[in-house]
């Protein structure tokens, strides 16, 4: 379980001028990222266009990642989708590959019920003997699941933690008092100190792809107990962010990839590319505080 506790970048996808996945560049940012010592990848999340991906191009990321990184991190693959089949047929794929555990965000769009996701999630759990980390990300899933549903998936003993993709830190603090053992990653890069103070065991975030020594120095400094520095360094991290949002997370990470010399591309239709001058204020703000 150790193997999985701390900080995770969700790995962003590079796409080339003809639109295909960049299976190099992706090479490039999982060696910068390992070099650096990131406990392992979160692969084909929401920072990876998932549901904007091909299922070859899906399955393709999956198993090119874990060609790069052997046995070298760990690995987790998000292998949620709106149809049940879809993901069973994903968690297989990862299984077979060597991941060491899928995650899922809930089925979406068609307003489930509880009882649908539940018996969704069981699905999952039953199609492999891979550990499964939930995907609690309400704003983007339109899932809302209260404390009492999220403990009732947790009482299976397969199901070992919660990516916790939310503001609501009481809930996170809620979920880690009742299952000290499971494992609790904040989602929100921009409140991993909040996220960590709550009991998070790390993090799985989007930014940590083009920072992740800030992150991980910022676990660093918490485990320490030195919180003056720590709130320092995340003031920093999210004047980063702020600056991101005002571009869009995806497109600016791309950017800010592309400036560090990674062929990263830009994010898909019908995310639209930010203009010049836009994005020369991003690179004015951030490449300076990056180390
Ligand atoms: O995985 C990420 N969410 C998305 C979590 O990319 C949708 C976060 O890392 C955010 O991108 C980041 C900026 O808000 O915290």
């Amino acid at each position: 379980m150790d193997r999985l506790k701390g900080i995770f970048p969700a790995l962003l996808t590079p796409f080339d001028r003809a639109d295909r996945i960049n299976e190099g560049a992706l090479e490039q940012l999982i060696e910068m990222n390992l070099a650096k010592g990131v406990r392992g990848f979160y692969v084909c999340g929401s920072t990876a266009e998932v549901f904007l991906l091909k299922e070859q191009e899906r399955e393709q990321l999956y198993r090119c990642v874990k060609e790069i990184v052997g046995d070298r991190a760990a690995l987790i693959a998000h292998v949620g989708d709106i149809s049940t089949d879809k993901a069973k047929g994903y968690a297989r794929l990862a299984e077979s590959l060597g991941y060491d555990a899928v995650s899922a965000v809930g089925p979406f769009y068609y307003k489930f019920s509880f009882e649908e996701i539940k018996q969704y999630y069981l699905d999952l759990v039953g199609s492999t003997r891979l550990p499964m980390i939930l995907y609690h990300f309400p704003n983007f899933s339109g899932i809302q699941l209260s404390v009492a549903q999220m403990g009732d998936l947790l009482e299976n003993e397969r199901i070992i933690g919660i990516k916790h993709t939310s503001s609501d830190t009481f809930a996170l603090s809620q979920f880690k008092n009742a299952y000290p053992e499971k494992i609790i990653y904040n989602g929100y890069d921009e409140m991993l100190l909040a996220g960590l103070s709550m009991g998070a065991d790390g993090g799985i975030g989007s930014t940590y792809n083009f920072m992740a020594e800030k992150f991980l120095r910022l676990v660093e400094l918490f485990q320490a107990n030195r919180m003056p520095e720590a709130q320092e360094l995340q003031m920093q991290i999210n004047v980063i962010i702020a600056a991101l949002c005002e571009v869009g997370v995806m497109q600016g990470e791309k950017a800010i990839l592309r400036e560090m010399g990674l062929e990263f591309g830009t994010a898909r239709a019908p995310y639209i590319e930010p203009d010049k001058d836009k994005l020369k204020k991003l690179m004015d703000t951030v490449m300076p505080l990056l180390g």
